[in-house]
């Protein structure tokens, strides 16, 4: 049913397990070091959001994720700002409902950065497809501190739903932990993205490498 749309971009991305390193988050820890502990637990993909800091700190801090995550071969991608993704030469950009239109950050980007998009239900899920996403990040699945949102999580039934009916690959976000994780990937998604389930913890390669072994199911078991 869901012959997966790729496009070719410089590093060939794999969904499985995106740690959201997200600057508040960090808990006055050292978000670099945090991100190269993930990067040794097995993440295969990071999303660097920084909602509070100058477009100066933010992209000072997108610099130095880059060069790391560059040596490893893991993409980067930079949330809510296509020009910080731009100018760390990161692998794309994760956009909001409420950010700037998907068209825009295309003509910004160009057709080989990636492009993401949040969406919440059906109807936003098909509607970042139809307008060339590369990939949706679907949430809240489950209930979540992290983000303030007054959204109703989807719950397993709605990400099977929802990924049932897509073509582009869709990493599932929100409340997910090393608990939940291997449902989420069961009911279709292609990946999670978390942000406490990581930075939460004390040891965080451990962390990590529990969530991936939590994700890393074969072909076979997922649908
Ligand atoms: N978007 C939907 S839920 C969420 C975001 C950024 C927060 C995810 O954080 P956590 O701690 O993994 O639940
Ligand atoms: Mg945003």
């Amino acid at each position: 049913m869901r012959g997966k749309r790729r496009k070719r971009f410089p590093l060939r991305i794999s969904w499985t397990l995106c740690l959201v390193a997200d600057a508040e988050s960090a808990r006055g820890r050292d978000l670099i070091q945090i991100i190269r502990q993930a990067v040794e637990g097995g993440v295969t993909l990071v999303q660097l959001r920084a909602k509070k800091l100058p477009a100066s700190a933010f992209l000072n801090l997108a610099l130095e994720a880059a060069s790391l995550l560059r040596k490893k071969k893991i993409p980067l991608i930079i949330n809510d700002r296509p020009d910080i993704a731009l100018a760390c030469s990161a692998a794309g950009v994760h956009l909001g409902q409420e950010d700037l239109p998907l068209s825009a950050a295309r003509r910004i980007l160009g057709k080989d950065r990636l492009i993401g998009l949040s969406a919440s239900s059906l109807k936003e899920a098909h509607r970042a497809q139809k307008d060339g996403a590369d990939y949706i990040g679907l949430g809240p699945v489950f209930s979540t501190p992290t983000k303030a949102t007054t959204l109703t999580p989807l719950g397993l039934r709605g990400v099977r739903e929802i990924c049932s009916r897509l073509s582009i690959p869709v990493l599932a976000i929100g409340g997910i932990d090393r608990r939940n994780a291997r449902q989420v990937i069961a009911a279709g998604a292609d990946g999670i993205a978390v942000v406490s389930a990581i930075l939460g913890a004390r040891d965080i390669f451990k962390a990590t490498r529990k969530l991936k072994s939590a994700v890393s199911i074969s072909g076979a078991a997922r649908r």
